[in-house]
């Protein structure tokens, strides 16, 4: 063969490579996009202005909505952070992914979405909070934070090797993110996960920010005073305002050390991280705060509410910086012509208590926390608006893999969200979604409960150590302080419900919940 007739063929082998890799597994013209999936950590729906914006207006994340669309009716099946995790790789529920609790470590060798996506071609990367235990598989490339991570220079661990990065966490990851995206093989599409450690507790923002809502006083959620009436196991938690560590969760350290808290060492930890100019910015912004507290020694309501005060300056100062940076990595795609053909999701691993119930934290199935915000934009392929229908996180990864072309294992329990962002007829949509947590004894006290939840109605049903079923009609009360469970009236429809979460467990193949069911009946002889 001449040598013009070898580069010939090597330039029509290249060309076959490239078109068969953009396509992925689509059979006809579709161009399989690149995904970008960014997620925070406990950033509740409540502190995004396209939900909401009685706490913060932010303006980069609610281009993803403007841009695409805007999931109103979002949920996660375990409202704790690696169960979150471990669902969105697998498409499983936590009783078949394994990962039932934070702290077990997530068996790496199941079917995952990104594996699926490297095995076709795409190029993989996982960058920031993983939180799983074991190494990250089914990546090209990884570079994560060990552990729950810190905010001010923290360590990252690249492909196995750590090392520390002095900044603050949240524009780190989006560096690493953007140094990623400049320099992966642009032969291939990709998928990278970007996960944020913010707004995570001990809630700590970025030196740049210590100032922002100095004079903003946010509204009290109408439930902070709930009296818990009704409600055995919202009693029992250890999540409450109260139950704040001064030094820790409020920023409460004098130099004296006359102010306790349980969390003391662990808080002198995270500022002993802080380089100098840090640590003399960060001491300037809270000593006037803490010769306040020291002074005014506040008690009872007065308390609650200077804390719940405190605690949502910081917290949305966290999500401030999340904010800029999400608008750093729109900005990259507009200027690098990807913004057309990328899948931008923007979720966090579960909602979260801005002192609704006079709470912080998550776990429970009510509302705050059993929702997720979710916003999409692809703006070649998916409709604008707002999607209302009932979705989960185990519909994640078939919908990943259905976008770009791919088969979905039989065994992963969600559904492929592409009817919905195109638009098509899903009349036949689910009504209804099911849940379950586990993770009690532990941490803030949550008993174990399951539960479901259709378009109005909620039943829930707390175990273990307890025995209680709560039912709520959300439209007549939205805050959730009314359970409507065991009054005559409701007898029909809480039968009805039951029902129907007994087919749900069937379907996802939940058999603890069954059995604790089945004892339940004999034990009390319902
Ligand atoms: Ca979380």
């Amino acid at each position: 063969m001449k040598l013009k007739q070898i580069i010939v063929l090597v330039f029509i082998m290249t060309l076959m490579m490239v078109s068969s890799c953009t396509l992925i597994g689509n059979k006809d013209t579709k161009v399989a996009p690149n995904i970008i999936f960014i997620m925070t950590d406990d950033h509740a729906y409540q502190a995004l202005s396209c939900y909401n914006d009685a706490l913060i207006e932010t303006p980069n994340l609610d281009r993803i909505s403007d841009e695409g669309v805007l999931f109103s009716q979002s949920f996660v099946t375990n409202s704790i952070c690696s169960p979150s995790r471990a669902v969105l790789l697998t498409g499983k529920f936590s009783h078949e992914n394994g990962q039932r609790n934070n702290g077990q470590i997530f068996d790496g060798s199941q079917v995952t979405f990104p594996k699926l996506l490297q095995d076709a071609g795409y190029e993989t990367a996982m960058i920031g909070k993983w939180h799983l235990g074991s190494d990250p598989s089914g990546f090209d490339y990884w570079d994560i934070l060990p552990g729950q991570g810190d905010y001010y220079n923290p360590d990252f661990n690249k492909m196995g090797e750590t090392r520390r990065v002095e900044g603050y966490v949240t524009n780190l990851i989006t560096d690493a993110a953007l140094e990623w995206l400049e320099n992966r093989n642009t032969d291939k599409p990709f998928c990278m996960l970007l996960h944020h450690k913010a707004p995570h507790r001990c809630w700590m923002p970025d030196t740049t920010h210590l100032y922002l809502f100095n004079d903003v006083k946010f509204p009290l959620p109408d439930n902070f005073f709930d009296s818990y009436e009704g409600r055995e196991a919202a009693a029992a938690q250890r999540m409450h305002m109260k139950d704040f560590c001064p030094v820790n969760d409020l920023k409460m350290l004098d130099k004296e050390g006359e102010i306790e808290g349980t969390l003391r060492k662990y808080f002198e930890r995270q500022v002993g991280r802080m380089n100098e100019s840090q640590r003399k910015a960060w001491d300037k912004a809270y000593a006037p705060e803490i010769a306040a507290y020291k002074k005014e020694k506040l008690e009872g309501k007065e308390l609650l509410e200077w804390n719940f005060q405190r605690y949502l300056e910081d917290y949305l100062r966290c999500i401030t910086s999340v904010d800029e940076n999400t608008g750093r990595l729109l900005d990259y795609l507009d200027e690098h012509k990807l913004t057309q053909n990328t899948l931008v999701v923007y979720t966090s691993d579960q909602g979260f208590y801005l002192g609704e119930h006079g709470w912080f934290d998550k776990r429970f199935m009510y509302e705050e926390s059993f929702r997720m915000p979710l916003m999409m934009r692809l703006p070649s392929r998916i409709k604008k608006g707002e999607i209302e229908q009932l979705v989960q996180n185990i519909d994640f990864a078939p919908t990943f893999l259905d976008l770009a072309g791919l088969a979905i294992p039989t065994d992963m329990q969600g559904e492929s969200l592409l009817p919905l962002l195109e638009d098509q007829n899903t009349d036949d949509w689910r009504k209804s979604i099911y849940y379950h947590y586990y993770e009690y004894p532990g941490p803030h006290s949550v008993k174990r409960h399951y539960g479901i939840r259709t378009d109005r109605y909620k039943l829930i049903h707390f175990y273990n150590n307890i025995d209680q079923w709560e039912l709520y009609d959300l439209e007549e009360d939205p805050g959730e302080v009314n359970n409507l469970f065991g009054q005559k009236a409701y007898e029909e429809l809480s039968g009805d419900l039951l029902m129907q979460m007994i087919a749900l467990q069937k379907q996802y193949n939940d058999t603890t919940a069954v059995d604790v069911q089945l004892n339940n009946l004999t034990e009390h002889k319902y």
